[in-house]
């Protein structure tokens, strides 16, 4: 849909004044009180890349990842892995913050990855991810007219737009990645994929980890012929379910290895 929205999408931008990150992307994370600066592609990746402060993956565009396949699907990522790590303690609060978000109809999904002793020299493609967090269709009476978690998160008037999400409590303490992502899916047999990474230090003394029927790669994950990625959300008809892909998330109460 990028030909309709880019006009109307730069419009939006010209009246965004402030702080206000002129895309629409995972700006930022809050702990807390305590507010995480994200990479920003409108802002040259000299300034950000290696930075000691900087806990996000680069990544430069805000154009959507259109398939399954593609190896950007992982983290949106050119290149560069952040310095540092969000120190959070499991079964705390990490809230990503957009100050924009244009669609408004598919899942929206969240993911940790163990790094083992560094996340930066990890490849995204080959970790395997699990699924902590996840909401789609909230209410009927079908998928086009019900009620998308997307659309009430969806944020045109520049104040910060929420996104908590709980890290498992029963996890075990290690270095991580987490994976925010929406799926748009107001085309069909076109899904929109919109990931971002960043790095985190989860602290406690929790020993859980998920069972490897939770854990995914990305690529690899999702099917394309998955209907819940290519279906036509705007024919009308009976269907008022909606499965999110990627299979379930971690209940967190699996214990094993
Ligand atoms: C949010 O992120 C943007 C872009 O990375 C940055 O310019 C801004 O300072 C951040 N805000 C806070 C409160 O950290
Ligand atoms: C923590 O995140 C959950 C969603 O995972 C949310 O329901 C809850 O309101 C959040 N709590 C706070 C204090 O933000
Ligand atoms: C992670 O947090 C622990 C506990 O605060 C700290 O000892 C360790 O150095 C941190 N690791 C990194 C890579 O930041
Ligand atoms: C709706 O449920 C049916 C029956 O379980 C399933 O075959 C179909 O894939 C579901 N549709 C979506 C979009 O999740
Ligand atoms: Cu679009």
């Amino acid at each position: 849909m990028a030909a309709v929205i880019v006009p109307l999408f730069l419009a939006v931008l010209a009246a965004l004044s402030g702080p206000v990150v002129a895309h629409g992307g995972l700006a930022n994370y809050t702990v807390g009180e305590t507010w995480y600066r994200g990479y920003d592609p409108n802002t040259p990746a000299a300034e950000q890349v290696g930075q000691p402060w900087m806990i996000q993956r680069q990544w430069d565009s805000i154009d959507p990842i259109f398939s399954v396949d593609d190896k950007y699907i992982a983290c949106n990522n050119p290149g560069s892995p952040p310095v540092s790590y969000i120190p959070i303690r499991a079964g705390e609060n990490i809230t990503a913050v957009y100050w924009y978000w244009l669609h408004p109809v598919g899942p929206m999904t969240v993911w940790l990855a163990s790094c083992g002793h560094d996340c930066n020299s990890v490849d995204v493609n080959e970790v395997e991810w699990f699924k902590i967090w996840e909401a789609g269709l909230l209410a009927g009476p079908n998928l086009a007219e019900g009620v998308w978690y997307q659309k009430q998160f969806q944020n045109w008037d520049g104040e910060p737009d929420l996104w908590p999400v709980t890290i498992p409590t029963s996890l075990r303490p290690g270095l991580y990645m987490i994976r925010h992502e929406i799926l748009s899916i107001h085309i069909e047999n076109k899904p929109q994929f919109y990931p971002e990474c960043a790095n985190l230090n989860i602290t406690g003394a929790a020993t859980a980890f998920p069972p490897k029927e939770y854990l995914k790669k990305f690529p690899g994950a999702y099917e394309a012929n998955d209907p819940s990625i290519k279906i036509n959300v705007y024919v009308p008809d009976d269907v008022s379910n909606y499965t999110i892909p990627g299979g379930p998330i971690w209940d967190g109460l699996v214990i094993s290895r």
